[in-house]
């Protein structure tokens, strides 16, 4: 069997997703989801321009080849853009291995390890009021982990809270907003109280400090909220410099997550050497695909660091499809993110997974179990857009 086209779609239902779809010479075709954020056609370009070349007549099924073969024979290595292209093609070729063998994807990485994949929602409110209720509202639709997000007052527009004080989107694509790290750190130990009062300590809770604390910050919130035992604090601290999660460690014993930027495993080995996290979120999109995910997993499994991978909205339900397989197979897999999609966007991409009392499934179709209507995403042109600036109250440029 041989690659006979490659080819990349961008489309916008919801938001903006690129997918690169590779067909073969028996008629099977495989797709990979290859979004970055604000950045996609810079992708669609890499794998237009420069990958796509590289594929026709290759044997889709050589994926460790291929995956070397375009990361060494690329030169310049890793980084986002890479990355995401190179994850593309990896999950494209999962895709056809498993429908060339009929069988679902999770049973070529070494079968079930688990009955389902254990998924945490958003929960992300204006007022403590609202966000308990948002809480309430998840556990009766069946979640067991839920992660807690609330505009400080005084910080307008904060991350992973509705926009703008009506809930209102203001008009994108640029939205610089404000951030006060004095007030942040006040409020949350008291949103964590609030939460934990109301709805008890039988449902594991989450938080995004989303890299605006310095490490010492990160320790002292850590340390404030070990009386409500959180699942994970997430991104506690940009982690660019590894060894500052050392800091973190040394104040508090609240676990810690990081890792959705990361494009390599060199981007957390010593995090993961030196016990410092205890969830790495690399996602199959963003970290190279399924191949090295599972070498990122494997290489933590010793270090007791679980995987709780990225899965936020920007994330197109062919990463998800890709990472439920990833999840179901893997021993050391803790969680993953399972932010739902705009309604139109799995009108796109239909897929077989699915969601029951708290954990996802990849389903047991041949594959990924995901597809791209491609008469439907035509209908969906790409719409410039980018994620906001943040900058703190004296102006200063500080990290979204
Ligand atoms: C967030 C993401 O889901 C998360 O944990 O950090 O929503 C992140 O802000 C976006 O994926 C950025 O594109
Ligand atoms: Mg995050």
């Amino acid at each position: 069997m041989k690659i006979s086209n490659a080819r990349v779609i961008v489309t916008s239902p919801g938001r903006n997703f690129v997918t690169l779809k590779i067909e073969t010479d028996a008629g099977v075709h495989g797709i990979g989801d290859a979004t970055l954020n604000g950045r996609e056609l810079a992708v669609a370009s890499y794998l237009t321009e420069h990958v796509v070349p590289l594929l026709e007549g290759r044997d889709p099924a050589d994926i460790e080849d291929t995956w070397q073969y375009l990361y060494k024979g690329a030169y310049w290595r890793r980084g986002p853009v890479t990355m995401a292209a190179i994850a593309a093609v990896d999950m494209a070729l999962w895709d056809i291995k498993g429908k060339v063998l009929d069988t679902p994807v999770y049973n070529l990485l070494g079968g079930r390890s688990r009955r389902g994949v254990l998924c945490y929602v958003h929960a992300s409110g204006r007022s403590i009021a609202d966000t308990i209720e948002q809480v309430r509202r998840l556990r009766e639709e069946g979640y067991r982990a839920i992660r807690v997000q609330c505009v400080a007052p005084g910080i307008d527009n904060m991350y992973g809270t509705p926009r703008g004080m009506d809930g209102q989107q203001p008009d994108l694509p640029f939205v610089e907003e404000g951030w006060a790290t004095e007030k942040y750190l006040r409020f949350v130990p008291e949103l964590f109280a609030a939460v934990r009062d109301a709805v008890g300590f039988d449902v594991h809770l989450l938080h995004d400090a989303h890299h605006r604390l310095t490490p010492i910050e990160a320790g002292w919130l850590g340390k404030r909220l070990e009386d409500y035992q959180l699942f994970w604090l997430e991104d506690a601290v940009p982690a660019e410099l590894q060894e500052s999660f050392r800091l973190i460690r040394q104040h508090t014993t609240t676990p810690l997550a990081v890792g959705e930027v990361f494009n390599s495993l060199y981007d957390c080995h010593q995090l993961i050497r030196e016990q410092l996290i205890d969830y790495i979120r690399a996602s199959v999109v963003h970290a190279g695909g399924i191949t090295q995910l599972r070498k990122v997993a494997h290489f933590a499994e010793p270090y007791h660091v679980k995987t709780g991978c990225h899965g936020a909205a920007d994330l197109s339900p062919v990463t998800m499809a890709a990472a439920l397989h990833f999840g179901l197979a893997t021993h050391n897999v803790g969680i993953q993110e399972y932010a739902h999609h705009a309604e139109e966007t799995p009108e796109v991409f239909p897929h077989a997974w699915s969601f029951s009392d708290g954990y996802l499934h990849p389903g047991e179709a041949p594959g990924l179990g995901v597809d791209i209507d491609e008469k439907l995403a035509a209908r969906y042109p790409y719409d410039r857009a980018y994620l906001p600036v943040s900058r703190k109250v004296d102006g200063t440029a500080s990290s979204w």
